[in-house]
Order: structure tokens, then sequence, then C-alpha cells
């Protein structure tokens, strides 16, 4: 596991990565990984089964930007809640929360179970079955440099 975050201006960000709870299903996962680092950022895999306290260790150690959390058995709704409100207790309230996989067994409406994650869970962004890996990387990097911009304001106005 890496254990700094880069000073590379060209590096991207940092992301932890891993299948929820008792989710075996990687192999999603493991190509969004792939991806990620083929455009430039550092992941931290924590492979099938991780629990929440394994992402947000990871996430404080690492000084990630983001987790990614894949979950295709239908048991995210089981293992989701509370992980934001957990980050927050460990001083990283603020990071950034994707999840992507086949979320939900009960849900069968898109729209739903977005706003459940997003709006009830306070993840980052959801992304529904056979999403490509372009798209969650589009966002993250923009998500990323808006975060870093705020950032930056913040400290400028100090
Ligand atoms: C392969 C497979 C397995 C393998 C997994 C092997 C492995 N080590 O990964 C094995 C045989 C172990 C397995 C087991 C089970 N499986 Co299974 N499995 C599948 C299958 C056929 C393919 C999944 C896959 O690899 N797809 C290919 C990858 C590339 O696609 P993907 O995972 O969707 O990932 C892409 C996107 O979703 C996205 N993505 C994924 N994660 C994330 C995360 C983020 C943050 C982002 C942004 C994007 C993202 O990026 C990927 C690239 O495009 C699916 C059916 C299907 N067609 O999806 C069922 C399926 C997922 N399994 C299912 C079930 C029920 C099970 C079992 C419970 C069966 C059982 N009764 O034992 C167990 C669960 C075990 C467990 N504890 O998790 C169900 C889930 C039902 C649901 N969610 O409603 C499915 C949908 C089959 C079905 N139609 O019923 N399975």
């Amino acid at each position: 596991m890496s254990t700094a975050a880069s000073t590379d201006p060209k590096h991207k960000g940092t992301v932890v990565t891993g299948a929820i709870g008792d989710d075996v299903h990687v192999i999603g996962i493991r190509l969004m990984e792939y991806a990620l680092r083929q455009n430039g950022f550092s992941v931290v895999s924590l492979g099938p089964l991780a629990s929440q306290k394994e992402f947000i260790d990871a996430a404080v150690e690492t000084a990630a930007d983001a987790l990614f959390v894949s979950s295709l058995n239908g048991h995210a709704e089981m293992y989701l809640p509370g992980l934001r409100g957990a980050c927050v207790e460990a001083g990283i309230g603020d990071i950034l929360i994707y999840a992507g996989g086949q979320l939900t067994i009960r849900r069968p409406d898109w729209d739903d179970t977005r706003r459940h994650f997003e709006q009830e869970l306070g993840l980052s962004r959801v992304y529904p079955p056979t999403t490509m890996p372009d798209e969650p990387i589009r966002d993250l990097a923009a998500d990323i440099a808006a975060r870093r911009a705020k950032g930056s304001s913040a400290k400028k106005g100090a």
C-alpha cells in the first residue's frame, strides 16, 4: 500500500478501491483500478470483502482523495449506511465517495436508487450497472479539481 500523498503535479489523485462487506465480485473494480492507473491516479486496492473501517483506515493512511466502493451482490444497502458518518468521525468527512456495480436487489428504479445513496446516505456519486470506467474517471478528475480549487481559495482567504 502506498503511504503518502504525491506532490507530483501530474499526479491526479489517490483512490481507495474495494468490494464492500460480504461481496466477492472483483472483476469490475479490477477493471476500474486498471483504468484509474492508466489515467494517472494512484490506487490503493483492498480487494474483496472490504469493511468500512478498512476503506477509512486506508484513506487516512494515504491521504486519499476518494473511495471507490464496488457492490455487485446487491448488499450495498446493508454495508453503505454509516460510511459518510464514519468518515466524518475519522476526520475525512469531505472525501469523495463513489459507488458502483449492482447496488440493490429491491429497488428496480435507478432514480430511486441514486436518490437513496446520494441524498439519504451522503455518497458523492453512484453509477448504474454496465457503467464503463471513462465516465466516473472524468467525474473524479473534475470533482478533485473542484475540491482543490476550493481548498486553495479557502487558504488564500485565511
Ligand atoms: C462473475 C459473477 C460472479 C462470480 C464473481 C467472481 C469474482 N471473483 O469477481 C461468482 C461466481 C463468485 C459470483 C458469486 C455470486 N453472485 Co455473482 N455474478 C457474476 C456475474 C455473472 C458477472 C459480474 C462481473 O464480473 N461482471 C463484469 C464486470 C466487468 O462488470 P461489473 O462488475 O458490473 O463492473 C463494471 C461496472 O459495474 C463498474 N463498476 C463496478 N464497481 C464499481 C465501483 C465504482 C465506484 C464505480 C464508479 C464503477 C463500478 O465498472 C465495471 C467496468 O465497467 C453477475 C451477472 C452480471 N451479468 O453482471 C452475477 C451477479 C452480480 N451475481 C449475483 C449473485 C446473486 C451472486 C451470489 C449471491 C450467488 C449465490 N447465490 O451464491 C454470489 C455472491 C457471492 C458474494 N458473497 O458476493 C447477482 C447479483 C444480484 C443483484 N445485485 O441484484 C448477479 C447480478 C447475477 C444475477 N443476475 O442474479 N458471481
